[in-house]
């Protein structure tokens, strides 16, 4: 093809004209270096023509190489320049070229010469490959990894791409890696990095220089990349913390606050935890948060032993299975006052004798009362607002705050201060920590007083003189006695004899009202037997406290006795004509009485006395007194009718107390009674149409005895004749009785 060009432009050179067209430096040799950049000038011609130019000098090549060049016209010269397209390539290009140039005139005169360039060689720096070659490179180092390679270098020089002449390689900075030339290109590592204390990134560049002394730059930066590789620290440093008890739950204790190195401060990634068996506090696994998370009484087990407890607190960061720390905490638990005072009771009941003297203690709280706080000065109380009725002037703490009541006034019943309280005095008394909040109870002491017997009873009088009529019944109040008590309260005072008063038939014919001393009588007393009791009576007052006081009872004299004649009954015959005047067969009554005078008796007849035949002489005044006959008998002339006469006599007393003219009390009469026969002298059986006999009338005074042995004996004994004497009756009827058949009536009959 060049060649066919090449006989074209002689065959041109050849053709008709009449003009120059000449190459003024053409053909030529010349050089140009690789790598010259574009629009160098690599050589200079010019041109001698006469006529003008229809084709400029042009490189008619028809190889690409040949693209890298052109002709510039420069007038009045031609420049032949780089045009860079394709660079100029030692390496990889023909290392001459033969540019072919050819121009043309209007008379289409044509030339054609040929400039040789010779391409010379320059020294290349040399060139990265591989991802070096278009960029920064970045590098990931995890931390902690072993020292050693990192990367490899990848370069060559265009010079020497065997890369025979072994470029050397170095690194900014040199450390911490070193680049090894040794082993073409590789970086290593010098240290193992940590992440959290060293340098994060590393800006390297890497030169490669060439044997020529050409070097090229290479961007690296290396990162060291984190892994979970370290242990969680507590920044909280104050471990040790005293809290109050009894704080309620949810109580923030503290926040533990703990850091991940790995984290950098993110603290959501640390879990926490408290490692020991503990139920008292939590923690909130994410904030660290402590609370408290139960009541916690210093007072109760086990704190009251020990008030410290201890917890491990575990903080392991994340994810699980990650690093874990331990931090101890030491929680004191300080005691505070709340707790009152406990008393064993809150009532207490003291009996006191009236007669407990001022000074003496009541009672004493002081031990009966713990407070259960630990610290002494919670646990101290005093005992103070002592008060109740009366209880100022009677009771006082002594010494004062301490829990002993001591008795300041008395409790006598008999001061009239005292009246109105009672026997029993309510105190209250408050037992009250001395810390605050000054936490109190109210002890409430009765003191109950109990009354003594000071005093004996005394009667309103040493002695009583009392008159009792010897008429008076028995239950008649013969007079009373009367005893106080100065003791307070007035319970009760017995009366009783405690001698005087017996008879012969009686221990004691008075008797005596035990409560009220009211002495009655308990029979009749008998003046004629006793004048006077002497008694003495004891009055006993509610205790044992006696007194004795005398009673003289006088009985007084009365009309109760009747005249007692002898005979009281008799019978008596008298001739029908006894001389009238004359005492009927020298019959005389004689009296007595046991309290009046004979002189006052008088005689009366009081029945039977039919045609007043007789009469009583003397009729008054005497003891004595005669049956007179006062009037004749005369049956003859029918003035007397009747032979037997029943004569009622009535003696009666005076009326009056012998010795004494006064009358006192009644008539008293006695009675006999005569029967009196009238008989004609020489006429020997009398007609007598009754039986004289005598009844006796028993007059016995004081005397009968309801619980006389006799009485019963002789009802009984009079019983048992009377049934023995009918029994013998009726057997002798059945035995003689005709008209008895058979033995067997017999026993009916009975
Ligand atoms: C390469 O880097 C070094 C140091 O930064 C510098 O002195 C040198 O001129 C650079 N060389 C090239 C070819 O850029
Ligand atoms: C645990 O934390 C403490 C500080 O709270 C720290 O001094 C200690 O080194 C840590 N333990 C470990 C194994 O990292
Ligand atoms: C604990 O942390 C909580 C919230 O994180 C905060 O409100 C509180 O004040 C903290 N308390 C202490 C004692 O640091
Ligand atoms: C008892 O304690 C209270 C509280 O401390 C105090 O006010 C009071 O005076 C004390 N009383 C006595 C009697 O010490
Ligand atoms: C003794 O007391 C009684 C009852 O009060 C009274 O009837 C009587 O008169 C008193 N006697 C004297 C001596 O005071
Ligand atoms: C008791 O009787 C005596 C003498 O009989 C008399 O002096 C006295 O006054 C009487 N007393 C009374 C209380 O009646
Ligand atoms: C009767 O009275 C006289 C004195 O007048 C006296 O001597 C005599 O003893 C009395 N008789 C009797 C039985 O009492
Ligand atoms: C070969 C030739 O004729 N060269 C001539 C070109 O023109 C210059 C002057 O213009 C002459 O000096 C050269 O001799």
């Amino acid at each position: 093809m060049v060649k066919v060009r090449l006989l074209f432009f002689l065959l041109g050179v050849i053709g008709p004209g009449g003009g120059t067209l000449l190459y003024n430096g053409l053909p030529s040799t010349t050089t140009v270096q690789e790598n010259t950049p574009a629009g160098t000038k690599v050589y200079t011609f010019s041109v001698n023509s006469t006529r003008a130019l229809t084709v400029p000098p042009t490189i008619i090549n028809s190889s690409p190489l040949t693209k890298a060049f052109r002709v510039d016209f420069s007038p009045p010269q031609y420049n032949v320049v780089t045009t860079g397209t394709p660079p100029l390539d030692f390496e990889t290009m023909p290392n001459s070229f033969e540019l072919q140039i050819y121009m043309e005139d209007d008379s289409e005169t044509t030339e054609l010469q040929t400039l040789t360039v010779q391409l010379t060689n320059v020294n290349e720096p040399p060139v990265f490959l591989g991802s070096l070659a278009n960029q920064a490179v970045t590098i990931y180092i995890v931390e902690g990894s072993p020292k050693g390679i990192i990367y490899q270098v990848l370069a060559s020089d265009p010079e020497d791409p065997a890369n025979t002449l072994k470029a050397s390689y170095s690194l900014t900075p040199s450390s911490p890696f070193t680049v090894s030339s040794t082993t073409l290109g590789d970086i290593e590592s010098t240290k193992i990095f940590d992440y959290e204390t060293d340098q994060r990134s590393y800006p390297l560049t890497v030169t490669v220089t060439d044997s020529g002394g050409l070097s090229v730059n290479g961007s690296l930066t290396v990162f060291i990349t984190n892994i979970n590789d370290e242990t969680p620290y507590f920044i909280t440093t104050t471990t040790s913390f005293t809290i109050p008890e009894e704080q309620s739950p949810g109580t923030i204790l503290t926040n533990i606050t703990a850091v991940d190195p790995d984290a950098a401060g993110f603290v959501s990634t640390l879990y926490y935890s408290i490692n020991t068996p503990n139920q008292y506090f939590s923690i909130n696994q994410l904030t660290g948060v402590i609370q408290i998370a139960k009541r916690i009484d210093r007072e109760a087990d086990p704190f009251r032993l020990n008030p410290v407890i201890t917890i491990d607190i575990k903080v392991t960061d994340r994810p699980s299975a990650g690093q874990s720390n331990y931090t101890t905490l030491t929680i004191t638990i300080q005691d505070i006052n709340d707790n009152p005072p406990l008393c064993k009771k809150y009532a207490y009941s003291k009996a006191v004798p009236e007669t407990e003297t001022n000074g003496a203690l009541i009672i004493d709280l002081s031990n009966e009362c713990t407070d259960i706080d630990v610290e002494t000065q919670y646990n101290i109380f005093n005992f103070t607002g002592l008060s109740g009725l009366g209880s100022n002037e009677r009771f006082q703490l002594l010494p004062s705050g301490s829990g002993r009541i001591v008795l300041t006034g008395n409790l006598d019943y008999e001061d009239p201060n005292n009246i109105g309280v009672g026997n029993e005095y309510s105190l209250t008394v408050k037992v009250q920590d001395i810390a605050y909040p000054y936490y109190s109870q109210n002890i409430y002491v009765y003191v109950k007083t109990i009354p003594i017997n000071e005093y004996p009873p005394v009667f309103n009088s040493s002695s009583y003189v009392f008159n009792i009529s010897e008429l008076a019944p028995p239950s008649t109040k013969v007079g009373q006695v009367y005893a106080t008590d100065a003791d307070y309260p007035y319970i009760g005072i017995t009366y009783k004899i405690v001698s005087g008063g017996s008879t012969l038939q009686t221990s004691s014919i008075f008797w005596m009202n035990p409560t009220t001393g009211a002495l009655l009588l308990a029979d009749y007393a008998d003046y004629e037997t006793t004048r006077q009791y002497q008694l003495v009576v004891e009055a006993t007052d509610s205790g044992s406290k006696t007194s004795t006081c005398s009673v003289t009872v006088n009985i007084l004299e009365a009309n109760d006795e009747k005249p007692i004649c002898t005979p009281n009954s008799y019978t008596l015959s008298v001739p029908v004509d006894q001389a009238t005047g004359s005492n009927i067969q020298n019959f005389k009554l004689t009296c007595t009485d046991r309290d009046s005078g004979y002189t006052s008796f008088q005689y009366f007849i009081n029945s039977g006395n039919v045609n007043n035949h007789f009469t009583l002489s003397p009729s008054a005044g005497s003891n004595i007194s005669r049956l007179i006959l006062a009037n004749p008998f005369d049956y003859t002339n029918g003035v007397d009718k009747i032979w037997n006469y029943k004569l009622m006599v009535d003696i009666t007393d005076g009326n009056v107390i012998s010795g004494s003219p006064q009358p006192i009390g009644i008539v008293q009469t006695g009675t006999v009674t005569l029967y009196i026969n009238v008989y004609i002298p020489g006429l020997t059986t009398t007609t007598t149409t009754t039986t004289p006999s005598v009844i006796y009338v028993v007059s016995s005074k004081n005397v009968y005895s309801d619980s006389a042995w006799y009485v019963p004996f002789v009802a009984t004994v009079g019983a048992l004749l009377l049934l023995g004497f009918l029994g013998l009756l009726g057997y002798l009827i059945a035995k003689y009785c005709p008209c008895r058949s058979s033995p067997k009536p017999d026993t009916e009959m009975l």
